[in-house]
C-alpha cells in the first residue's frame, strides 16, 4: 500500500461470508470470533481490507441480507463486544474492516416495518413503499422480485401493496423520504465510530426508485419461467433501477463519512459499464463500485476482456474487481469446472490485479475452489427453496475448508449450517499454505508482487495493441501485464527491449525475445522493464 492519498489506494480487499467462514463456539454457524481468529491468515495472505457480509439481527430468510437492526450484532454471530475485538485485532494486523450496508430494503421483522403495518396513518408508515392496487386488483405495476414472483405484496388490513424488489420479507425502503435519509446517516456513523473504516452498499443501484412507479419494458422472452434471475433479466429496469436519485444520496453518505476517512463501495448491478460509471465519475459520491459482469459470466473470455477494459477506462481508479462473490457460482465451476479453470481464475486476478481500483477475493477463491456440493434436500438459498428447480446460490456459500479434519475445520458442530460434501486436503488452507508453488501460494505471491511495485497502481495505464481479443496487455511505468486467456500459446508484441519476467501465474516457461513475449494458454505474466 501506499502512504499517499486515501488508505485504500493499491489495496486489496478480501470477501468474509460470516456464516461460513469459521465457527468458534461449535453450533455450525460461523461467527465474529471465528473471523477475528483467522485474521491472521489474512494478513498471512496479503490482503489489506476485509468486507464482511451482514451479520447484524436478521429472521435470516435471505440469509443476513434481511436486517432487523441495524446497530447491533446477531446472537447467531457474536456481539457487539466481539465485534470490538475484531477491529482491534484488525488494527493490530494494519487490516481494514469493511462493513456492508443494506439501505434498499429492511427486514419486515424491523420496528419500522411493524410499525409502518399499523395503518396508513402510522408515522413510519412512508418509511416504505406503499401503493393502492391496479383497477383489476392486482400489483400496482410489472415489477418483479429478484427471488420470484411480483415485486408487490398485498397487506389486506389497509388494502395496498408494498414494494420488495427482492423477498416479501424484505420490504424496500422509501429513499424519497427525509427521515429514512437521517436513520442512514446516523447508522453510518455508529458504525464509523465503532472504528470501521468504509461500506460495501448492498443494491445501491436500487434505492430510489421512479416516483410515477411506471412499468418496466420488458424486453426479451422469458425463457425460463422457473428462474426468478431470468424473469428478472427479460426486463429493462428503466424503472426500479440505476435511478439518477441514487447518486444524490451517495453525495451525501461521501459527506458523512469523510471525517472518518472511510470507504464507500457501491455493489452495482447495472450491466453497462458506462450506467456502472455513473456512481463515480463525479469523485464527490461512492468512492468505488462493484463492476459484477465478471461474476455474471461463463467462460466468454473475449467478452469479458472486452467489458473489464471499458470499464476501466470509464473510470481508472473508481472500480473494485470481482470475478467472485457470495451470489454467484465460484468462477472455477463458471469457467469449467476443472484445473485448467483454475488457472484461468488466477490468470483473469492477476490481469485485473493492475487495472487501478480495489481489487477484491471472495473467502476460497484464493484456494481454487469450485462450488460446494450441497445434497438438494440441504439448499438454503431461498432462491431455490422458493423456486422448485431454480438454482440458487448455495454453491459459493458452503463452509472455508481450513485443514481435513471434522467439517474441513469449520465447526465442531456435526456439520455446518449449509452442509457440504467435505473437501480434499489439497483444497484447504492447511493442505496448501506450506507447500511451494500451491495455488494459495501463488495468490499470495501475486498480492506480493503487486504491493512491491507500487507502479502497478500509480503510472498511467497505456494499453498493448495484441493479435487476438482473448489476448490484453498495458503497461503501466516500468512494469507490464500480459494475460492469454485463449486456449494456445500467444505471441505478444512489446515495446522496447529489456523486459524481465517477474511473475507468472502458473509454473510454465514463458518466452521473452527481443520484441515479443510468448505466453502459454490460460495464463498471465507481471514483466518489468530492465533497460536494453
Ligand atoms: O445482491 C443484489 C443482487 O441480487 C445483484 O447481484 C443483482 O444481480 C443485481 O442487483 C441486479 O439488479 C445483494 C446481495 O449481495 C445478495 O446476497 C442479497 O440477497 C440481495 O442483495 C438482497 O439484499
Ligand atoms: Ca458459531
Amino acid at each position: 500500500m501506499s502512504s499517499d492519498g486515501p488508505w485504500w489506494r493499491g489495496a486489496v480487499g478480501y470477501q468474509v461470508y460470516p456464516r461460513s467462514f469459521a465457527d468458534s463456539n461449535g453450533d455450525g454457524i460461523g461467527d465474529l470470533e471465528g473471523i477475528r481468529a483467522r485474521l491472521t491468515y489474512l494478513s498471512w495472505l496479503g490482503v489489506d481490507a476485509v468486507w464482511i457480509s451482514p451479520f447484524y439481527p436478521s429472521p435470516g430468510h435471505d440469509h443476513g441480507y434481511d436486517v432487523s437492526d441495524y446497530t447491533a450484532v446477531s446472537p447467531r454471530h457474536g456481539s457487539l463486544d466481539d465485534f470490538d475485538r475484531l477491529v482491534k485485532e484488525a488494527k493490530r494486523l494494519d487490516l481494514r474492516v469493511l462493513v456492508d450496508i443494506v439501505p434498499n430494503h429492511t427486514s419486515s421483522d424491523h420496528p419500522w416495518f411493524r410499525e409502518a403495518m399499523r395503518g396508513t396513518d402510522d408515522p413510519k408508515r412512508d418509511y416504505y413503499l406503499w401503493r393502492d392496487p391496479a383497477p383489476d386488483g392486482g400489483p400496482p405495476n410489472n415489477w418483479v422480485s429478484h427471488f420470484g414472483g411480483p415485486a408487490w405484496t398485498l397487506d389486506p388490513a389497509s388494502g395496498q401493496y408494498y414494494c420488495h424488489l427482492f423477498l416479501p420479507e424484505q420490504p424496500d425502503l422509501n429513499w424519497s423520504n427525509e427521515e429514512v435519509r437521517g436513520e442512514f446517516d446516523a447508522i453510518l456513523r455508529f458504525w464509523c465510530d465503532r472504528g470501521v473504516d468504509g461500506f460495501r452498499i448492498d443494491v445501491a443501484h436500487g434505492i430510489a426508485k421512479d416516483p410515477d412507479f411506471r412499468d418496466n419494458p420488458l424486453v426479451r422472452e422469458i425463457t425460463d419461467p422457473v428462474d426468478p434471475r431470468v424473469v428478472f433479466h427479460a426486463y429493462d429496469h428503466i424503472h426500479d433501477l440505476d435511478q439518477d436519485a441514487n447518486i444524490e444520496v451517495f453525495r451525501r453518505w461521501r459527506d458523512v463519512v469523510r471525517p472518518y476517512g472511510a470507504m464507500l463501495i457501491g455493489e452495482i448491478g447495472a450491466e453497462r459499464p458506462d450506467r456502472v460509471a455513473r456512481y463515480v465519475k463525479d469523485r464527490d459520491g461512492l468512492h468505488t463500485v462493484f463492476y459484477l459482469q465478471p461474476v455474471w459470466m461463463r467462460w466468454e473470455p473475449a467478452r469479458l476482456l472486452s467489458k473489464v477494459r471499458a470499464m476501466h477506462d470509464l473510470a481508472p481508479t473508481g472500480v473494485s474487481w470481482v470475478i467472485n462473490n457470495h451470489d454467484d457460482s465460484r468462477s472455477v465451476t463458471r469457467f469449467g469446472g476443472d484445473p485448467e479453470a483454475r488457472e484461468r481464475s488466477l490468470a483473469v486476478t492477476a490481469f485485473l490485479a493492475g487495472l487501478g481500483g480495489v481489487p477484491f477475493l471472495f473467502q476460497g477463491e484464493e484456494l481454487g475452489l469450485s462450488d460446494g456440493k450441497i445434497d438438494p434436500s440441504d439448499l438454503a438459498d431461498p432462491i431455490s427453496t422458493r423456486n422448485a428447480g431454480a438454482t440458487g446460490r448455495d454453491g459459493s456459500r458452503t463452509a472455508m475448508p481450513w485443514d481435513d479434519g471434522h467439517e474441513n475445520g469449520f465447526t465442531t458442530a456435526p456439520h455446518a449450517w449449509l452442509p457440504a460434501a467435505p473437501r480434499g486436503m489439497e483444497e484447504t488452507v492447511a493442505g496448501q499454505r506450506d507447500v511451494p508453488g500451491s495455488f494459495l501460494n501463488r495468490y499470495r505471491d501475486l498480492l506480493a508482487i503487486r504491493s512491491a511495485h507500487p507502479e502497478l497502481w500509480l503510472r498511467p495505464l497505456v494499453w498493448l495493441d495484441t493479435p487476438t481479443p482473448v489476448v490484453a496487455a498495458y503497461v503501466r511505468g516500468s512494469m507490464a501485464i500480459v494475460t492469454n486467456l485463449g486456449d494456445a500459446p500467444a505471441a505478444i508484441p512489446l515495446p522496447l527491449q529489456g523486459w524481465e519476467v517477474v511473475f507468472t501465474t502458473r509454473p510454465a516457461p514463458v518466452g521473452v525475445g527481443a520484441t515479443e513475449v510468448r505466453v502459454p494458454a490460460a495464463m498471465t505474466i507481471i514483466l518489468r522493464w530492465t533497460g536494453p
